[in-house]
């Protein structure tokens, strides 16, 4: 469960948070296939609660009320066209899979696709459920028991929502015909939304009734979905990252945290020079990476100082880091603007999702944010693919915030976070040729729109980033000469 199953050279994926299919679908083909990148998260695609009295916010797709396709993103043919579309040019699809709980207690009861359930008696028709698919007596998560006890954060709600008893055999057939319904749907794999709230060995009873992946969507026979499970785990808990790695792989929040702190000068970037497990983080084909995600990007789930597109120019630098850094499965964060932190997506008067517009230079408008489309992001994605399975190598730095180092003889990156200049006489480890940095400009026939750096016959050339330039990182790989 620990392989993504991307296309050949492919190696990062993209949470296109509340997206809607036929536009990621666009995506896929007019973007995300030709640029390189290995998948897209999309968000939870079964029914939900429709929430107005709190004004649509995005938190209501994480209340289910059934496992039928139709939410705000679209239906199931949508759905089905959106998978097919993007697995046709290389683009995997994952599922953030809500199967820790039902909505909680609302006077509204009607989701997405017009179900209905009657929360006083713990009464999902559409699935169905009833009492005895929940765990009992009922109780709430309280702050404390992350510290004390393991059975109540698993056994009792979090934030009210109702808790499914994943030991019953009712509630497995239940959530394994779902994850197999979308298997068959052409998905490549699932997050598993609120992991620590699940006891491992129900989940592993659920992954192992899964279905191979669907070979008529180009998956190799055999193929085992990629499962990461979202277990928050700062240290210092009774629960443990550490009881599910044996499952599948593991959302790596430590990752995030680390990199946001260093970027932001709490932390000296000649540290990163053993970058990996070193620092307390998991084994790297176990850890699903990331700097931020749809919570902590706004205050919910694990807290912490993170860095998102509101500071760019550091957050930059930290997405860089991750996607030049061989540790991990990195996904990227993929935003709307948000001000508030409950608020959701664009949408019109009657709460439908506004589609995100395309600028003429290749950014988002209709209130989207597009990290991914932002040029320092999106090439170095590419650069990462070049990189390929090279390791770090000619590791370089001040002794303070400016570092650099090499993948192999296919890639070399330069950052400078301190507040005077870089510029020094470094080896790239590269062929003699002149190649275009991929942060400050782009590639356009035989000239960089951006800077040139020239590499002799021995590997080294001038590099140089300012303290006031645009951006704290300067990056060349192969296939990108002039
Ligand atoms: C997750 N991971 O374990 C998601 O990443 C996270 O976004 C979800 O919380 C959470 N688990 C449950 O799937 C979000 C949001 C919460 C929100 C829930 C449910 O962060 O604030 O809780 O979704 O929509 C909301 C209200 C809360 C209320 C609860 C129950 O904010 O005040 O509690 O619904 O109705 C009474
Ligand atoms: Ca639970």
């Amino acid at each position: 469960y620990k392989n993504p199953h991307y296309a050949s050279g492919r190696t990062t994926m993209v949470h296109l948070f509340e997206w809607k299919w036929d536009d990621i679908a666009a995506e896929c083909e007019r973007f995300l296939g030709p640029r390189g990148f290995g998948g897209i998260q999309i968000s939870p695609p079964n029914e939900n609660l429709v929430i107005w009295s709190r004004n649509r916010p995005w938190w209501e797709r994480y209340q289910p009320i059934s496992y039928r396709l139709v939410t705000r993103s679209g239906n199931e043919q949508q759905f089905a066209n959106m998978v097919r579309r993007c697995n046709n040019v290389g683009v995997r699809i994952y599922v953030d899979a809500i199967i820790n709980h039902m909505t909680g207690t609302w006077n509204e009861n009607v989701g997405t696709g017009g179900s209905t359930a009657d929360f006083g008696n713990w009464h999902y028709p559409s699935v169905p459920y009833g009492r005895n698919d929940f765990n009992w007596p009922q109780c709430v998560i309280s702050g404390n028991d992350y510290n004390c006890c393991p059975d109540r954060v698993r056994n009792c709600e979090l934030s009210g929502l109702k808790d499914l008893n994943q030991g019953s055999a009712h509630v497995r057939n239940m959530i394994v015909n779902y994850m197999n319904h979308l298997i068959g749907l052409g998905v490549a794999g699932f997050r598993i939304d609120a992991a620590k709230h699940m006891w491992p060995g129900d989940l592993r009873a659920i992954y192992d009734r899964l279905h191979n992946l669907n070979t008529n969507h180009g998956f190799p026979s055999g193929a085992r979905p990629y499962i990461y499970q979202e277990v928050i785990d700062l240290g210092g808990e009774a629960i443990s990252r550490n009881e599910y790695t044996s499952l599948a792989a593991v959302t790596e929040f430590r990752f995030g945290l680390e990199l946001s702190r260093a970027f932001q000068g709490g932390n000296q970037l000649r540290w990163l020079s053993n970058w990996g497990p070193n620092w307390g983080l998991l084994a790297s084909d176990d850890a699903l990476t990331f700097i931020d995600n749809h919570d902590n990007q706004r205050g919910h789930g694990a807290g912490g100082n993170i860095l998102t597109y509101k500071s760019s120019k550091r957050y930059k630098g930290a997405i860089a880091f991750m996607l030049a850094h061989p540790y991990g499965k990195p996904q990227l964060m993929s935003s709307f603007d948000f001000w508030d932190t409950e608020a959701g997506p664009p949408m019109d008067r009657n709460g439908n999702i506004i589609s995100p517009s395309i600028n003429s230079d290749g950014t988002c408008g209709n209130g989207w944010i597009c990290e991914h489309r932002w040029r320092q992001i999106y090439q170095m994605v590419a650069f990462r693919n070049v990189a390929g399975n090279t390791g770090v190598n000619n590791w370089w730095d001040n002794g303070s915030n400016q570092i650099a180092f090499c993948r192999g003889q296919q890639a070399f990156i330069a950052f400078n976070n301190d507040n005077w200049d870089l510029n020094q006489n470094l080896n790239t480890c590269l062929p003699a040729g002149t190649y275009c940095d991929v942060i400050s400009g782009v590639k356009e026939g035989n000239r960089c729109t951006g800077k040139t750096v020239t590499v002799g016959n021995n590997g080294v050339a001038n590099i140089s980033i300012r303290a006031n330039d645009y951006d704290m990182i300067l990056a060349i790989h192969r296939g990108n000469e002039v």
